[in-house]
Protein backbone atom coordinates (compact mmCIF):
# COMPACT_ATOMS: atom_id res chain seq x y z
CA UNK A 1 0.00 0.00 0.00
CA UNK A 2 1.40 3.39 -0.92
CA UNK A 3 1.70 6.14 1.64
CA UNK A 4 -0.96 8.16 -0.20
CA UNK A 5 -3.43 5.32 -0.16
CA UNK A 6 -2.76 4.67 3.48
CA UNK A 7 -3.54 8.28 4.33
CA UNK A 8 -6.80 8.15 2.40
CA UNK A 9 -7.69 4.92 4.13
CA UNK A 10 -6.98 6.42 7.57
CA UNK A 11 -8.94 9.56 6.75
CA UNK A 12 -11.96 7.60 5.61
CA UNK A 13 -11.75 5.44 8.69
CA UNK A 14 -11.64 8.47 10.95
CA UNK A 15 -14.58 10.07 9.18
CA UNK A 16 -16.65 6.90 9.26
CA UNK A 17 -16.20 6.64 13.01
CA UNK A 18 -17.69 10.04 13.68
CA UNK A 19 -20.75 12.00 12.71
CA UNK A 20 -19.34 14.56 10.32
CA UNK A 21 -21.15 16.58 7.69
CA UNK A 22 -19.41 18.79 5.15
CA UNK A 23 -21.36 22.00 4.71
CA UNK A 24 -20.64 24.23 1.71
CA UNK A 25 -20.60 27.94 2.54
CA UNK A 26 -21.77 30.75 0.29
CA UNK A 27 -18.15 31.83 -0.09
CA UNK A 28 -17.29 28.52 -1.70
CA UNK A 29 -15.37 27.37 1.36
CA UNK A 30 -16.47 24.31 3.22
CA UNK A 31 -16.79 23.67 6.89
CA UNK A 32 -16.81 20.24 8.49
CA UNK A 33 -19.48 19.90 11.17
CA UNK A 34 -18.85 17.27 13.82
CA UNK A 35 -21.75 16.23 16.03
CA UNK A 36 -20.33 15.19 19.36
CA UNK A 37 -21.84 14.45 22.71
CA UNK A 38 -20.76 15.08 26.27
CA UNK A 39 -21.67 12.37 28.77
CA UNK A 40 -20.65 11.80 32.39
CA UNK A 41 -17.63 11.88 32.02
CA UNK A 42 -16.30 11.76 28.50
CA UNK A 43 -16.80 13.13 25.02
CA UNK A 44 -18.16 10.89 22.28
CA UNK A 45 -17.88 11.26 18.52
CA UNK A 46 -14.59 13.12 18.40
CA UNK A 47 -12.13 11.70 15.88
CA UNK A 48 -8.48 11.51 16.94
CA UNK A 49 -7.49 13.12 13.60
CA UNK A 50 -9.40 15.49 11.42
CA UNK A 51 -8.73 17.65 8.41
CA UNK A 52 -7.15 21.06 9.00
CA UNK A 53 -9.29 24.08 8.26
CA UNK A 54 -12.55 25.42 9.56
CA UNK A 55 -14.37 22.99 11.80
CA UNK A 56 -17.62 23.30 13.71
CA UNK A 57 -18.28 21.13 16.72
CA UNK A 58 -21.96 20.69 17.51
CA UNK A 59 -21.92 19.64 21.15
CA UNK A 60 -24.92 18.04 22.86
CA UNK A 61 -24.94 17.29 26.55
CA UNK A 62 -26.31 13.78 26.94
CA UNK A 63 -25.17 13.45 30.54
CA UNK A 64 -26.82 14.19 33.89
CA UNK A 65 -24.33 16.89 34.90
CA UNK A 66 -23.65 20.21 33.17
CA UNK A 67 -20.73 20.27 30.75
CA UNK A 68 -18.93 22.53 28.31
CA UNK A 69 -16.38 21.97 25.57
CA UNK A 70 -13.14 23.85 25.13
CA UNK A 71 -10.74 23.61 22.21
CA UNK A 72 -8.30 25.93 20.44
CA UNK A 73 -8.87 28.75 22.94
CA UNK A 74 -12.64 28.75 22.56
CA UNK A 75 -15.25 27.34 24.89
CA UNK A 76 -19.00 26.75 24.62
CA UNK A 77 -21.37 28.08 27.25
CA UNK A 78 -22.11 25.72 30.12
CA UNK A 79 -24.63 23.21 28.79
CA UNK A 80 -27.40 21.85 30.98
CA UNK A 81 -28.42 18.23 30.37
CA UNK A 82 -30.05 18.06 26.94
CA UNK A 83 -28.69 21.41 25.76
CA UNK A 84 -26.57 21.95 22.63
CA UNK A 85 -24.13 24.56 21.38
CA UNK A 86 -21.85 25.00 18.40
CA UNK A 87 -18.23 26.04 18.42
CA UNK A 88 -16.31 26.92 15.26
CA UNK A 89 -12.54 26.95 15.18
CA UNK A 90 -9.85 26.95 12.51
CA UNK A 91 -7.36 24.11 12.89
CA UNK A 92 -3.84 24.35 11.54
CA UNK A 93 -2.31 21.45 9.68
CA UNK A 94 0.02 19.32 11.76
CA UNK A 95 -0.99 20.88 15.06
CA UNK A 96 -2.26 19.03 18.12
CA UNK A 97 -5.33 20.38 19.88
CA UNK A 98 -6.11 19.40 23.44
CA UNK A 99 -9.80 19.61 24.35
CA UNK A 100 -11.60 19.36 27.65
CA UNK A 101 -14.64 20.12 29.76
CA UNK A 102 -13.72 23.07 32.02
CA UNK A 103 -16.12 22.17 34.85
CA UNK A 104 -13.83 21.53 37.85
CA UNK A 105 -12.92 17.85 38.14
CA UNK A 106 -14.48 16.71 34.88
CA UNK A 107 -11.30 16.59 32.81
CA UNK A 108 -9.67 14.49 35.53
CA UNK A 109 -12.59 12.07 35.30
CA UNK A 110 -12.00 11.64 31.56
CA UNK A 111 -13.49 14.63 29.76
CA UNK A 112 -10.35 15.51 27.87
CA UNK A 113 -8.28 14.40 24.95
CA UNK A 114 -6.19 15.59 22.06
CA UNK A 115 -6.93 15.65 18.37
CA UNK A 116 -4.57 16.21 15.50
CA UNK A 117 -5.30 18.31 12.44
CA UNK A 118 -3.92 16.78 9.24
CU1 LIG B 1 -18.11 18.22 32.18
Amino acid sequence: MTRGRLLVFLTLGALAASAVVIVPLASGARVAVYSISAVDFKFRGLPARLPAGKVTFRVTNKGQASHDFKIAGKVTKLLSPGASASLTVTLKKGKRYPYLCTVPGHSTLGMKGTLIAK
